[in-house]
């Protein structure tokens, strides 16, 4: 199955976020036109202002990038933001693409769609097979919504649209709020201001000894491209990098990184949620895709791109539209 991008009007829904800045840049060697579209242009999350903008700008393609995200404290302490909105703006967006017969949608999940004790690496037929992480299980059970609604547009109108699930996402325009980020983020702005305050710590969440996968966020945009292009069917798609590194040793490659010499202290009074949650990438793989981006090296991009000239720190809002 072959979807050229060329000529085509592809909106990328949350194009100001961290995965969907990455799709535009991927985007810009296909010869297509990007459509964005902000919230001061249409609010996802009201269904008739949505439904009015899309008759009117008729995309070709979908890339649904657009989701209120968070790290684990933020899900834990938001469960009506997280569900809700998330909820609002998938079902708006993929219902709208249907009255406006928009060719592909690719909708995109997360890792933590998957049970908390599901064997690893995690294939997709692991998906509702067993209880969920109860700090994200809200978040979880949106993006497990949208995942189903897509299938039921394949099942019941014969729609070619697909849905692909990412695990842990880092790279440049991510959230560094340390209440609301997600780990890495975390960590590198945590080492730098360390570093630069002169103290001989930094504080970790948890008991550092949860597992958890990193893909950048350019790695994952270029698989997203790929599967636009190529894939068609009814089975969601894993995107990881196929390794998982313990929180622990990711602070001390974060503190090496950022050349910060102190102790990693760990605040257990911080959940450390799902024990692991590594994917099976061997789908994707099998279609001949592979990630390029080391995470050493993805990590160091992140800090020249954020801190190097100490840059005002892009504490970016939790929702990322
Ligand atoms: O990235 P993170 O917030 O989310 O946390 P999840 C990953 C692990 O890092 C947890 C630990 O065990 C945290 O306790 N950690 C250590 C920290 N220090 C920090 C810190 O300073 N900040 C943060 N945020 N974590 C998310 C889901 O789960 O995964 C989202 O909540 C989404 O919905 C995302 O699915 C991909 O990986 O635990």
């Amino acid at each position: 199955m072959t979807y050229p991008l060329k000529d085509r009007r592809i909106w990328v829904a949350g194009h100001r976020g961290m995965v969907g800045s990455a799709v535009v840049r991927r985007l810009e060697s296909e010869g297509c036109e990007v459509i964005r579209a902000g919230r001061e242009t249409v609010d996802l999350q009201d269904q008739h202002a949505v439904r009015n903008w899309m008759s009117q700008e008729k995309p070709d393609a979908i890339v649904l990038a657009a989701a209120k995200v968070g790290g684990i404290l933020a899900n834990d302490t938001y469960p009506v933001d997280f569900l809700y909105e998330n909820l609002m703006i998938e079902a708006n967006i993929i219902n709208a693409a249907h009255l406006n017969d928009v060719e592909r949608l690719l909708f995109l999940g997360s890792s933590c769609i998957y049970p908390k004790r599901a064997p690893q690496p995690i294939s997709e037929d692991s998906l509702l097979t067993g209880p969920l992480e109860p700090t994200n299980e809200w978040y979880a059970i949106a993006k497990i919504a949208g995942i189903k609604l897509v299938q039921a547009y394949r099942k019941q109108y014969g729609r070619d649209w697909i849905s692909a699930m990412p695990t842990n996402l880092y790279g440049p325009g991510d959230n560094f709020d340390l209440q609301s980020s997600h780990v890495l983020p975390a960590l590198i702005r945590k080492a730098h201001e360390a570093k630069l305050a002169g103290s001989d710590h930094i504080t970790i969440w948890g008991t550092g000894t949860p597992r958890r996968e990193f893909l950048h966020a350019d790695d994952c945009a270029d698989a997203l491209v790929f599967l636009l292009q190529t894939y068609s069917g009814d089975v969601h798609v894993n995107v990881g990098s196929g390794e998982d590194i313990p929180i622990h040793d990711l602070a001390q490659l974060v503190c090496e990184v950022v050349d910060f010499n102190g102790e990693i202290r760990c605040d257990t009074t911080k959940p450390d949620g799902t024990p692991r949650k590594l994917m099976s990438g061997d789908k994707l793989r099998e279609m001949g895709w592979a990630p390029k981006i080391g995470l050493r090296e993805g990590i160091a991009a992140v800090y020249r791109t954020h801190f190097a000239e100490d840059d005002p720190i892009r504490g970016a809002s939790v929702v990322n539209i």
